[in-house]
C-alpha cells in the first residue's frame, strides 16, 4: 500500500484532505468536511439496522446473545453462520430466520442518510456488511452487499434460484425451504456468505479502485470484527479522513502483510469517532448542514415529533463558513442531543450520554475474528 506524505508537491485534493484529517475535533469541523467532501465511502454493518428491529450480532442482546438461549448443541455461536454447519443440519439457521427477518422492516434514518449523500452525488460507494437489502429498499444503488442477499435464496443441489419472499411461509410453519424440482429436493440457502465462504471477487476489485478516489471513510454502525471488510480502513491511504459513528469504539484492524504477519507502525485510531446512537446522529449531522433527508415509508411518525431545529442553511455546499450563517426555515428536525467532548480524548464526541464504557457481549469482544476468507490486496 502506497501511503502519500504531507509535502508541498503533494496534489490539491491530498493537501485538502490532510487539513482536513488535522482539523476534525469538533462536529462543525466533520461537517464542514462532509460537506465539501465528494467521494465518501462508507463501511457499514448491522447497527444500521437495529432500529429496524433487526439486532446485531455482538451486542448484548444481540443474535449471539439470542443463539445462546436457542436448544443448539454448537461449541460457539457463531457456527450457525458456519457451512459446514449448514450443511450438516439447516435447522437452527431457519429457526433463526423465522425470529428475526419474519417481520418486513423498513430502512432506518442512517439508510436515508446514505441515500442523501448518494442524491448529493457524495456518495463514492458503500460497503455493507448486511444482508438485509434495506440499503436497496432505501434507494442505495451505490451499495456492494459485500455478504450477499438474503432477497434471494439457491439450491444448494441444482442452484436454481427463487425470491427468499416466497418461502417465508414455509420458514414460518418451521419447515425448512427445499427445491421445487422433483428430482432436487435440495435445501434452499438464501445467497448470503457464511462464515468459510468467499466473497465475490467483485468486492476487493472495487475496494481496489475505489481506495485510490475516496477523499473521506465513514465507518457506521459495525465491530469491524469480519474480515475482510474490516481491512478496509486499513487498506486506504492514510490521508484521507477517517470517521465512525457507532454505539461502541472502534480500533482499526491491522492490515495483514502477504506472509500473513500484522504490518508495522500503521496508526489504528480513527480521526474522529461519534459515539451513540447513529440515528441520532446523523440527524445532528444533517441539522448542521442544513440537509434534508428523504422521507421514508413511514414519514408520519417522523413529522408527529416535536423536535427542535438546529439547521443552518448555506448556499454551496463549499462554504466553509455554513455555520455563521442565519438559519432559514429548518429544513431537518432534530432532537436537540447533548454533545460530550472528553479532555483526555480530543477526537471522541458522544451524543446524549457518554458512551465510552460501552462494550460489545464479552464473549465476542476479542480482536481476532478472521471468520471470513480475507481478500489478497
Ligand atoms: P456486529 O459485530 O454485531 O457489530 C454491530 C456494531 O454496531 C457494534 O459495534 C454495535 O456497537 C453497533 N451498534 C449497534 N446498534 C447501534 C446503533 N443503534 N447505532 C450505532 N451503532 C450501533 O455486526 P457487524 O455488522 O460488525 O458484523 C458483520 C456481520 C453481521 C455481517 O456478516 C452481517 O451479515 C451480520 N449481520 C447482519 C445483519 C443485517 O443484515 N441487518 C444483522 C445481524 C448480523
Amino acid at each position: 500500500m502506497q501511503c502519500v506524505q504531507g509535502s508541498s508537491n503533494v496534489p490539491a485534493s491530498v493537501s485538502a484532505a490532510l487539513l482536513a484529517k488535522s482539523k476534525m475535533g469538533t462536529l462543525k469541523d466533520f461537517v464542514r468536511v462532509l460537506r465539501k467532501a465528494k467521494k465518501v465511502l462508507v463501511v457499514a454493518g448491522a447497527g444500521i439496522s437495529v432500529s429496524c428491529g433487526i439486532p446485531d450480532f455482538r451486542s448484548k442482546d444481540g443474535i449471539y446473545a439470542m443463539i445462546e438461549h436457542m436448544d443448539t448443541h454448537f461449541p460457539e455461536p457463531e457456527c450457525l453462520f458456519q457451512i459446514e454447519y449448514f450443511r450438516q443440519d439447516p435447522a437452527p439457521f431457519f429457526q433463526l430466520v423465522r425470529n428475526v427477518f419474519a417481520h418486513s422492516p423498513a430502512p432506518s434514518t442512517t439508510h436515508r442518510f446514505l441515500k442523501l449523500l448518494q442524491d448529493k452525488h457524495k456518495l463514492l460507494r458503500l460497503y455493507s456488511q448486511n444482508i438485509d437489502g434495506l440499503e436497496d429498499a432505501a434507494g442505495v444503488t451505490k451499495c456492494i452487499p459485500c455478504h450477499g442477499s438474503f432477497a434471494w435464496s439457491s439450491c444448494m443441489r441444482c442452484k436454481l434460484r427463487v425470491p427468499t419472499s416466497s418461502l417465508m411461509d414455509v420458514i414460518r410453519a418451521g419447515v425448512i425451504p427445499t427445491c421445487s424440482n422433483d428430482d432436487c429436493r435440495g435445501v434452499l440457502k438464501p445467497d448470503i456468505t457464511f462464515f468459510g465462504e468467499l466473497l465475490s471477487d467483485h468486492v476487493s476489485t472495487s475496494v481496489t479502485k475505489d481506495r485510490l478516489q475516496a477523499d473521506l471513510l465513514l465507518v457506521i454502525g459495525t465491530s469491524l470484527k469480519v474480515s475482510p471488510v474490516a481491512e478496509i480502513p486499513g487498506f486506504l491511504p492514510s490521508h484521507i479522513p477517517q470517521v465512525v459513528i457507532n454505539k461502541t469504539a472502534l480500533k482499526k484492524k491491522k492490515l495483514k502483510t502477504n506472509n500473513k504477519k500484522p504490518a508495522a507502525g500503521a496508526s489504528r485510531e480513527f480521526d474522529l469517532t461519534l459515539l451513540g446512537d447513529c440515528d441520532e446522529i446523523v440527524e445532528q449531522i444533517c441539522g448542521l448542514a442544513g440537509w434534508d433527508l428523504p422521507r421514508s415509508l413511514n414519514s408520519e411518525r417522523e413529522s408527529s415529533s416535536s423536535l427542535d431545529a438546529v439547521a443552518i442553511e448555506s448556499s454551496s455546499e463549499d462554504d466553509d463558513d455554513f455555520e455563521s450563517r442565519r438559519p432559514t426555515p429548518p429544513q431537518t428536525k432534530a432532537k436537540a442531543v447533548r454533545v460530550i467532548e472528553h479532555a483526555d480524548k480530543p477526537n471522541v464526541l458522544c451524543f446524549g450520554e457518554c458512551h465510552c464504557s460501552n462494550r460489545l457481549d464479552d464473549r465476542h469482544n476479542d480482536d481476532n475474528d478472521d471468520a471470513t476468507s480475507g481478500f489478497v490486496w
